[in-house]
This record gives structure tokens, sequence and C-alpha cells, in this order.
């Protein structure tokens, strides 16, 4: 049996070097070897206030994304949550299993909830819905960054659970975590994860940064305290973090990067990384404009709805049998 593979990303802000190195460049290597779903998770997104024309667009900039740094819609289902009802209810019939204690021990509630006067009961229940994102595939792995590794154990923990209770119903999935990149951390602080809505846009590099800009981050970027370029994310984390991201741009291992920069400051090895980042993402920037102006993306979209619709419809008919649910 060929393997299914999906994961999401939300579209709450310009896609980062960490989305893109964490998540979407596995999502393009995963195409060729599974039947791959990938979903622009909307929904997700208003967990958090959005303004509705900025989040319309953006979905598009999402998809348009996906094309551009090689997703193929006729290896990968590409469509967008909110169009698959289903993920609703299955996300519904989800928070009905999980327990509270198990979603108040959910860190990314905890940042992103800190500091905040009201927050929706949505972002509270969130690993619900991203659970049913996943099940309603019977998806056998699951790329992410590392920041969703909790989210995907309570995923599994739902799936047993509801297995044992209702009988055999989900899959159970395994996560897929990068040995390198699982975790890119933000420019301005080596200890926080680089993130699309960081208040300040130097934390990271967004995939439509335009060269100057890049160049400019990079050369902004905090470095450790003495003036050796070592691999070394615990003594050295901001350094180590340049050096991850350089080997993944340029498909070298960190060892050859370090041997290459012996004896060199962080002047040249940052201007060389600068000069790496635009190499590599210039390209997807191109591929990212024809794709984005040529109107087909809704089209594309509509194709993919179509497609995941049916394959949820297969588990949603057996979720409601075992539950007991309908007339
Ligand atoms: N810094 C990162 N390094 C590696 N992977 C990362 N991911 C996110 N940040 C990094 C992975 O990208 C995928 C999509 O993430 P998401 O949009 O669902 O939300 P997130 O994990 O909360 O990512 P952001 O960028 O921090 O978004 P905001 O700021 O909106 O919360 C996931 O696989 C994630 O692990």
């Amino acid at each position: 049996m060929t393997s299914r593979v999906f994961s999401g990303i939300q579209p709450t802000g310009q896609i980062t070097l960490g989305n893109y190195l964490g998540a979407l460049k596995q999502f393009v290597a995963l195409q060729d070897q599974a039947d791959a779903y990938y979903c622009v998770v909307d929904m997700h997104a208003i967990t958090m206030p959005q303004d509705p024309d900025q989040l319309k667009e953006r979905i598009k900039d999402l998809a348009s994304l996906y094309l551009a740094v090689g997703l193929n819609p006729e290896k990968s289902t590409l469509f967008v949550q909110s169009d698959v009802s289903a993920h609703s209810e299955l996300g519904w019939i989800l928070q009905c299993l999980v327990h509270m204690g198990e979603l108040s021990r959910m860190t990314q509630f905890k940042e992103k909830g800190e500091g905040k006067e009201a927050v929706s009961a949505g972002l509270f229940t969130y690993p619900a819905l991203m659970a049913a994102d996943i099940l309603l595939y019977q998806s056998h792995l699951v790329p992410v960054g590392e920041d969703q590794k909790q989210h995907l154990e309570l995923t599994r923990d739902l799936a047993i659970r509801f297995n044992a209770r209702f009988g055999d119903t989900f899959t159970i999935p395994e996560i897929m975590l990068l040995k390198q990149g699982a975790r890119i951390m933000s420019l301005d602080d080596p200890n926080k994860k680089m993130s699309k809505s960081n208040p300040n846009p130097g934390s990271r590099i967004e995939m439509l940064d335009p060269p100057d800009v890049i160049r400019k981050k990079i050369s902004r970027a905090v470095t450790d305290s003495d003036r050796f370029i070592r691999f070394d994310p615990e003594a050295k984390p901001a350094v180590s973090n340049l050096l991850t991201i350089f080997s993944l741009v340029t498909d070298q291992s960190i060892e050859d990067v370090v041997s290459a920069y012996d004896g060199k400051g962080y002047g040249d090895f940052k201007k060389e990384l600068g000069e790496a980042l635009v190499a590599h993402l210039t390209p997807i920037q191109t591929r990212y404009a024809e794709i984005r102006n040529s109107g087909e993306i809704e089209r594309l979209l509509h194709l993919g709805a179509e497609k995941a619709r049916a394959t949820a419809a297969t588990t949603m008919e057996a979720v409601r049998k075992n539950v007991g649910l309908g007339s």
C-alpha cells in the first residue's frame, strides 16, 4: 500500500525560511514517494484575529508558494482546509474526546496566549482540529517542524483512544522530523524559533524578501561572543543556526561549511550566506510571481478540494457509524 502523507501551513503571514526548511522542503521530497495531501490551514489561522481581505489573499499567496517551491498538483493534492467541511466536523468530534488537561499542557497555546487579554476558545482547542486534519486522510506520515511535535503526539493519543473506544477507524500517524532544520531559530534571538508572526521582521528571512533585504537581515543577524565559526548549538546557538541554514541551502554538510570558513571571520561568512540564500530563493521567487499572477491557482485548489472531500468522506462515513451519530 502506498503510504499517505499529510501536512499543512497556516496563512498567517509571510512564509519564513523556518517554515520552508522545517516543513515545505520535505513536502516536495515526499510527493515522489507517497500519496501526499498538503493543505492551507486557514481555519487554524482564525484562532488569532485576522483581517478577512488579507486572509483571502494570503491563502492564495501560500498556495502559490506551494507550487513555486516545487509541489506538483499532479502528484500532490493541494487544497484549502475550509473547502473541506469534514475538518470542522471531525474537529468537533475529537474535541469531545480530548481532555481539558491535555489541551492545557500544549506549549504553543501557552506561548500564543501569553499576555493576551482575550484568548479564543479556538486557540485552546486547535490541537483537536489539527488531529482531525491528519486523521481524516488516514495519514501515515506527517512532516512538520519540531514545534509541532507535541501536537502530533496528542494526535496519536487521540487516534489510539478513538480506536479503542469505537473500534479501528484511524491510521496512527508517525511524525517526520528532520535531523537538521526542524527548528530554525530567530536571527535576533537564537533561543526563539524563527516565526512569521514575530513583530520584528529582522528576526526572520521571508521567502519573498528581495535580495537586498535578505543580505541586510543576514548581516545584522546576531552572532556569539567569540569570533570562531564552529557548530555547537549549546555554546554557540546563533552561529550554529546560521551554519544550519548555510548547509541546507547549499546542500553541503555542516562539517564542510565549517572547514570552508576555518580561520575566517563572521564578516565573510555572513556575506556568503546572504549570497547563498539569494541564489537559492531567487528562482523560487521568479516562479512564485508567474504563478501568483496566472489566475490558475483557484482552479487548482478547487480540483484539490474535490479530491480531498472524496477521501475525507470515506473516513467520515466510518466515524459517524462507529460513534453512533446521525439519523
Ligand atoms: N522556525 C522553524 N523551523 C522549522 N520549522 C518550522 N515551522 C515553523 N517554524 C519553524 C514549521 O512550519 C510548518 C508550518 O507552521 P504553521 O504555519 O502551521 O505554524 P507555526 O508552527 O506556528 O509556524 P510560525 O511560522 O511560527 O507561524 P505563526 O507565527 O503564525 O505561529 C510547521 O510544520 C512548523 O513546525
